[in-house]
């Protein structure tokens, strides 16, 4: 079949076949065709990542919705309710001259439903990038929790929404923030969410303080500024005078605020579960997620320069990384911990959610693994739309008595019938659990259920007397009997909520040195942009009270005075697990720069890109300008669309030219090709970036040049210059498993 070209520009008016005429000399459909298709064509297959998990309605009949999503793709366009139209552009008017009609009823739907395209974003956690996926269970769970999805080998479809808590639905993705990790599990018993964090600790003990907390996070109420952030007057000012927030605030001051994408984040629940086996045993737990991927961070300049240079840095990275089929995974893990009346573990208050409990004191017991597979079809219909809640339980999982979860279980419904119109939200196709649904739930805002029936209510005789009720041995969900300690009506939260400081300060000790120091920088950059100096001195006496020498190194770059500790303070055993560093992990999806012009050797770039490729890697061209470096090797980045944050080791491609050696612009002046990678200001930002992100650099051939222009000398740790490139490629694998060359950093 030949492309083909409407001779009218304004082809909408006629019938495409009456005026299409073939383009000279253009050949097969299948390329891209470079002019807007006019005839109508059967709807592509859906790609096989697009498959949403198969869906049944609100009465439990198969409906296959999310498979059957509508696509504008080879239909003729209709109105909304069916009628085929002939005319999008224009208004119906009186003349071509004249006023629009009021009977347009076209114009009219299309205005009116654009007007509504927009819902409420949310409160906390309006920016989000979400996946489909499965969980399998390894059957470790069994023991602890009667859950059938953690049963050996059941697996169970998932969708995640990773987000992060304080910017609009727009804002940019590597700010400072903590992220969240909320997983909908769509179980054959009923829907369960975990609807956790990137943090294992919260800002405060109690849901009462939750608005607190996020007004005064969020963009000062005058000016709505600043987006996306905590370095401003409001959140200190909270922060520094309600220390339960410490422990919180000094996870988000350290790497772990600026993950370097969702796909090398832990997640956590948060809160302590009770999980019940079948025998009616309890156990209190905490949930995490382990990363297959490892546990990675940006640093703070490199996540400022994201944020400008690709603000969708974290959507599109775990988008890309799906589609190329690298699904990002993770094993998810319980701490389980007796259940006491005390509900206490090594002097740790298991229902107080500022405190976690050291890894080294209660392992992390894995019991299953979650692979992301496919991205959404729809942006809107399912990020948007999901709705998750932390009251989504099945039989096995049960609630504690924290006080912040307590609140939660309010608060997620109330949300939803705000964000999402009405009461109805968990008919949605993103919503619907995978088990038949028999709710008496009726009517109310976009009710899509026919639901039939005279009886929507119990007892009743004029439907059979049906829905029956589930007993315990037919799966119902039973709420665990737990005794309550006789007590009396307080707002108050117990002595064991009371230390806010010695675990902060633990966590703080049981970092790197590198690690430290970059949450003595975090803490120096956020409150030096606050503008009241009462607020840092008074933070600055929560540093005293958490570490010595964090208060002081914070308050020497404040230039204030270094206050003393106003408490004594439990020393704990430092957890080594908290530490993102000293460990190796695996380099599959990792991104590696090369930076090559016309002069450089095309043959070794070749040989360069499979040993990446051989690694599981992905190598990118970067080059003066787009097109081809000779005839096979594609520019992908060009000096103006790269930028040294979208990689993770970058490497400077020698030149063909023997002996060449170009180390200023003269040469390139001087109409030396060779000198052009080596000397352009934006390939040597680059080099001199990554070299102070402690990333890995190198090349071959006279690579060193372009590096010492740029002020990277070759002999320094993780830089990789030899005439071997399979050899270069080898030590930067190495390089790679650590993430950073973090010896870098001090001298850096
Ligand atoms: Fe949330 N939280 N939260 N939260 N939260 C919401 O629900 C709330 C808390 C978390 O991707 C909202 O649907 C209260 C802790 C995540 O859709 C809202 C309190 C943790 C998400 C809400 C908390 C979380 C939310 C906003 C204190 C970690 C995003 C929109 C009592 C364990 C879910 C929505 C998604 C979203 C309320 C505390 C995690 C307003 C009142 C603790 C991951 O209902």
């Amino acid at each position: 079949m030949e492309a083909r070209v409407s001779r009218n520009e304004d082809h909408t008016r006629h019938n495409p076949s009456d005026v299409d005429v073939p383009i000279p000399g253009a050949s097969s459909v299948e390329a891209p065709s470079l002019v807007e298709p006019i005839e109508p064509r059967e709807p592509l297959p859906p790609k096989p990542d697009q498959d949403s998990p198969e869906t049944v309605s609100p009465t439990g009949v198969p409906t296959g919705a999310a498979k059957t999503a509508v696509s504008q793709s080879g239909r003729f366009l209709t109105m909304a309710q069916g009628t085929r139209v002939r005319e999008t552009d224009h208004s119906l008017k009186a003349g071509p001259r004249g006023p629009i009609l009021l009977q347009d009823h076209h114009l009219r739907e299309k205005i009116t439903h654009f007007d509504h395209e927009r819902i409420p974003e949310r409160v906390v956690h309006a920016r989000g990038a979400a996946a489909h996926g499965v969980f399998v269970a390894n059957g470790a769970g069994v023991g602890v929790s009667k859950a059938g999805f953690l049963g050996a080998g059941t697996e169970t479809p998932v969708f995640v929404r990773f987000s992060t808590v304080l910017g609009s639905r727009g804002s940019a993705d590597t700010v400072r923030d903590t992220r969240g990790f909320a997983t909908k599990f769509y179980s054959d018993e009923g829907t369960y969410d975990l609807v956790g964090n990137n943090i294992p600790v919260f800002f405060i003990q109690d849901g009462i303080k939750f608005p607190d907390v996020v007004h005064a996070a969020k963009p000062h109420p005058d000016r709505e500024i600043p987006q996306a952030q905590s370095a401003h007057d409001t959140f200190w000012d909270f922060v520094s005078l309600h220390t339960e927030a410490q422990a919180h605030t000094m996870w988000n001051m350290s790497d772990r605020g600026i993950p370097r994408s969702f796909r090398t984040m832990e997640g956590f629940g948060v809160h302590t579960f009770r999980l019940v086996n079948e025998a009616g045993e309890t156990t209190l737990v905490k949930f995490h997620w382990k990363p297959r991927q490892g546990v990675h961070s940006l640093v703070w300049e490199e996540a400022q320069i994201i944020n400008g240079m690709d603000p969708d840095f974290h959507r599109r990275d775990l988008a890309d990384t799906i589609e190329a089929g690298a699904y990002p995974q993770w094993d998810l893990g319980i701490q389980t911990f007796p259940d006491t009346p005390e509900e206490m573990f090594e002097g740790i208050d298991l229902l107080d959610p500022t405190k976690f409990v050291p890894e080294e004191l209660a392992p992390v017991q894995i019991i299953g693994t979650m692979t992301l597979n496919a991205n959404p079809t729809n942006y809107f219909a399912e990020t948007e739309q999901v709705a998750f809640h932390p009251g989504h339980l099945v039989p096995g999982i049960d609630v504690t008595n924290d006080p912040l979860l307590q609140a939660r279980l309010f608060s997620y419904i109330d949300t939803q019938i705000s964000r999402l119109g009405g009461p109805n939200f968990s008919q949605l196709p993103i919503n619907r659990p995978l088990t038949p649904v028999n709710d008496m739930l009726r009517d109310g805002m976009h009710q899509t259920a026919v639901h039939g029936g005279v009886a929507p209510y119990k007892p009743n005789s004029l439907d059979g007397g049906c829905p029956f009720l589930a007993g315990e041995d037919m799966n119902a969900y039973i709420e665990v009997p737990q005794e309550l300690p006789a007590s009396r009506k307080v707002r108050e939260s117990p002595a064991t909520f009371d230390d806010h400081f010695s675990q902060v300060g633990m966590f703080f000790r049981s970092l790197t040195q590198v690690e430290q120091d970059h949450v003595i920088q975090a803490y120096t950059f956020e409150l030096g942009k606050c503008y009241e100096e009462n607020i840092r001195i008074r933070q600055l006496q929560s540093l005293a009270n958490i570490d010595e020498r964090l208060c002081a190194e914070v308050a020497q770059g404040l230039g204030l005075p270094t206050p003393a500790s106003t408490v004594t303070m439990e020393e704990s055993a430092a957890s080594p697990a908290l530490s993102q560093i000293g460990k190796t992990w695996p380099i599959d999806g990792r991104i590696i720069g090369i930076i090559a012009d016309e002069s450089s050797d095309l043959e070794s770039i070749d040989s360069v890109r499979q040993d990446i490729h051989a690694a599981g890697m992905v190598p990118l061209v970067i080059a003066p300008k787009g097109g081809k470096l000779g005839t096979s090797i594609v520019v992908q980045r060009t000096w103006l669309t790269a930028r040294s944050t979208e990689f993770d080791a970058i490497l400077v491609a020698g030149s063909s030219a023997p002996g060449s050696d170009a180390t200023d612009s003269r040469d390139a002046k001087a109409g030396d090709p060779t000198g052009y990678a080596s000397v352009d200001p934006r390939a040597s930002l680059m080099l001199a970036e990554a070299y102070r992100h402690a990333k890995a650099l190198g090349g071959w051939g006279n690579a060193a040049n372009a590096l010492a222009a740029a002020g990277v000398p070759s002999t320094a740790p993780g830089v990789v210059v030899g005439d071997d490139t399979s050899a270069v490629v080898e030590q930067l694998k190495v390089l790679l498993a650590q993430h950073r060359v973090w010896e870098r950093f001090p001298a850096a």
